[in-house]
Formats: structure tokens, sequence, C-alpha cells
């Protein structure tokens, strides 16, 4: 059993496709183990995407992601992390395989509906970042 983190980004929340997003991980097996819905401060989604401080979109990304409120969720499953990823499609929306969650719902590529944490790292780090052990089931 593995564990990762996926946001429906503050795009998500507006579009109304919570739901479609969170049918996609049941539909494939995934189970959720905590979910919220959290408005991030500019300077928490600062803190989240801080691997990226470098990076030219990281202002913009920032704004988008303190723009409004989003759905943080534990997803729990074998290989939870890469069939996460896989649900979500590629970064670019545009690049993404149809059928999944960025083709098919997202505009572009910082607006792309859906996080999930790239390697068992990063997603201790990410849960930890939302969650306490006991915000977490099963
Ligand atoms: P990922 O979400 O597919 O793991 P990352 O490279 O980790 O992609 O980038 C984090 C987030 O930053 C992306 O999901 C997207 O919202 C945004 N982003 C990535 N690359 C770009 C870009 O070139 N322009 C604008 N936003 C970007
Ligand atoms: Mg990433």
């Amino acid at each position: 059993m593995e564990s990762t983190l996926s946001i429906v980004k503050p795009d998500g929340v507006r579009k109304n496709v919570i739901g479609n997003v969170v049918s996609r991980f049941e539909a494939a097996g995934l189970k959720i183990a905590a979910m919220k819905m959290i408005h991030m401060t500019k300077g928490e989604a600062e803190g989240f995407y801080a691997v990226h401080k470098e990076r030219p979109f990281f202002g913009s990304l920032t704004d988008f992601m303190s723009s409004g409120p989003c759905v943080v969720m534990v997803l729990k499953g074998e290989n939870a992390i890469k069939k996460n990823r896989e649900l979500m499609g590629a970064t670019d929306p545009a690049q993404a395989e149809p059928g999944t969650i960025r083709r098919d719902l997202a505009d572009n590529k910082e607006e792309n509906i859906a996080h999930g944490s790239d390697a068992p790292e990063t997603a201790a780090f990410e849960i930890s970042y939302f969650f306490n052990a006991f915000e977490i089931v099963g």
C-alpha cells in the first residue's frame, strides 16, 4: 500500500469538477484516506511548491494556487503515486493522453486541474504539509 497527495486545484473547484476527478480515483481502485477543502494563502502555496521557487512560473503558480479553495486528498492503493499521475496525464493538457484528467478538464499548463506527488519522499512531505496522523484513515 502506497499513499500519495492529490489536489483538485482552484480551477477544478471553480469548474465544478471535484466529483468528476474523485470518481476517476475511485473507479481506478484508489481509496480516499483523507479529504478536505482549504484556501491556501500565498505563503502556504509558496511553501508547498518550494521545490519550484527558482522557476519563472513560481509567482504566477502560487498566485493561482492561492486564488480560491482547493480540495486536498490522501489517496491510498497499490502504486498510488504512479496510478494517480497516470490518471492526471502530462503537466501540459495539450500533451496529455485523451481520457486523462488534465486532457479532459484542463485549460492550460498552469491551470491544469490536479496535483499529484511524484515520488515517495515528496508524497510524505506533501501529505504532512496538509494532514496530521489523526486525519488519515486506513
Ligand atoms: P506536475 O504537476 O505535472 O508534477 P511540475 O513540473 O511539478 O508538474 O509543475 C508543478 C505545477 O507548476 C504544474 O502542475 C503546473 O500547474 C505548473 N507549471 C509547470 N510548468 C509550467 C509552465 O511551464 N508554465 C506555467 N505553469 C507551469
Ligand atoms: Mg510535480
